[in-house]
């Protein structure tokens, strides 16, 4: 059984404390309930991580690179958070890694503030979810097991 990445970069382990009318009520942990189930249906394995360092979540793609390369990983489903609008650090490393990206945002980001329509992962991603809530990541593990599964 292939594992599934599930990335979340900076200030998402404060999601469901704040601004809940853009990013909603549920937690992190609630969102990592949701993916396991979601994962679970569709016969794979959940890593869940969060991190509000750039270097270590090129770090956890360069890790996913690899094991994508043996088999014993699918892909990722990464919401980049702020990162998105800035980091060509993180797209050279999706390209770099060669792996199968998801992006997922949970609001829609193209309803929002201008800087936010401009996204640096968008065109190392085989696909993206935008808007949809937390609902997003479940829609994020459908697509990448649909596109990846031989
Ligand atoms: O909509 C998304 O998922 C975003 O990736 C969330 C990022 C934002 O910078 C992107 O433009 C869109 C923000 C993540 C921070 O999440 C918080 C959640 C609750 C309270 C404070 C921050």
């Amino acid at each position: 059984m292939s594992s599934i990445m599930v990335l979340n970069g900076p200030n998402l382990n404060l999601l469901g404390t704040r601004e809940p009318e853009t990013y909603g009520h549920e937690t992190l942990a609630d969102v990592e309930i949701l993916c396991r189930d979601a994962a679970k249906q569709l016969g794979h394995d959940i890593e869940f991580h969060q991190s509000n360092h750039e270097g270590e979540l090129i770090e956890l793609i360069h890790d996913a690179g690899r094991r994508v390369k043996t088999g014993e990983m699918l892909g990722v489903v990464f919401n980049p958070a702020a990162y998105t609008h800035t980091s060509i650090a993180l797209q050279d490393a999706i390209k770099g890694a060669n792996v199968p990206v998801v992006e997922v945002h949970i609001s829609n980001v193209h309803t929002r503030e201008t800087f936010r329509h401009h996204s640096y992962i968008s065109s190392a991603a085989i696909g993206i979810v935008v808007g949809m809530g937390v609902y997003g990541y479940v829609l994020g593990i459908q697509g990448l097991v649909h596109k990846q599964q031989k």
